[in-house]
């Protein structure tokens, strides 16, 4: 039985990459008066790497005007990934970044429902603060059982810490837990901790093959284009109603194949 959904922040709860993370990045390179920009067809390739800092020395690595001596180069990452969270909460606390469609209602429905509510994320504190903050209000923080960054889990996803971590807040077994995800990182992670995951794809993951999920749609504002198919009215959002059968469903599929390979 589902008692708790734990969101992912970046692409699942806003669309926070390419007008936020993205720009951020540019605007630092910018103001340290360092020649690289990233289209944002580049970002999307880079964010197959897990985490700004990381992502930002892979990126390092192959730039031929970057210091070649690491410990610099460690700096300079260090740097810039400190000024890119300052422009990035300079963005996301005027409100430019809504969340999702669909994902307000959903939260006050499982609030409503009594489950638990978490994040699991691989940004920090900070960063889901401003986002949080401007969207939900001052108290946002008082909407979640457990909020896990990359503070607390500091080994970025497809790593399960920062499934695990909530798990252990929470006192869950993985069964009793939703997670939703956008990214293949991240349903790794879910998945490698024995969380079931819901696929909301989002602007940088918008196809793929998602082999674990109980379901892939595009929004949970609309019940239309979902695998499996969503049972409510075609101009509905996803209710909770629609996660609890499709995770019941997917338990009951793992259990009746365990049950028939054991036969
Ligand atoms: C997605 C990420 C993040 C952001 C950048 O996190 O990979 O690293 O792109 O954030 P999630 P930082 O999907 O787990 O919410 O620069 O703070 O790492």
């Amino acid at each position: 039985m589902l008692k708790a959904v734990l969101w992912d922040v970046d692409g699942t709860l806003a669309e926070t990459e390419r007008d936020g993370h993205l720009v951020a990045f540019n605007q630092a390179f910018e103001e340290l008066a360092l020649p690289w920009r990233w289209s944002q067809a580049r970002y999307g390739e880079l964010l197959h790497v897990s985490g700004g800092r990381e992502r930002l020395a892979h990126d390092l690595q192959s730039q031929p005007s970057a210091p070649r001596d690491s410990a610099e180069r460690a700096a300079l990452v260090e740097r810039i990934h400190r000024l890119k969270n300052e422009l990035y909460a300079r963005i996301v606390v005027t409100g430019a970044l809504p969340l999702r469609g669909g994902v307000a209602e959903l939260l006050q429905e499982c609030r409503q429902a009594k489950l638990q509510i978490g994040i699991a994320t691989t940004t920090s504190e900070a960063n889901v603060a401003a986002l949080l903050g401007a969207q939900l209000g001052a108290d946002w923080r008082a909407t979640f059982d457990v909020v896990v960054c990359a503070e607390q889990a500091p080994r970025k996803k497809p790593d399960p810490q920062v499934y695990q971590y909530a798990l252990r807040a929470l006192h869950r077994a993985g069964h009793e837990v939703l997670a939703i995800e956008d990214a293949p990182a991240g349903v790794a992670a879910a998945r490698a901790a024995g969380i079931a995951v819901l696929v909301v794809r989002s602007l940088y993951f918008p196809d793929g093959a998602v082999d674990d999920a109980i379901a892939v749609g595009s929004s949970l504002a609309r019940t239309e284009g979902w695998q499996p198919p969503a049972q409510d009215r075609p101009d509905s959002r996803i209710h909770l109603r629609q996660l609890l059968d499709w995770h019941r469903r997917w338990w009951d599929a793992r259990a009746n194949h365990r049950g028939s390979v054991s036969r």
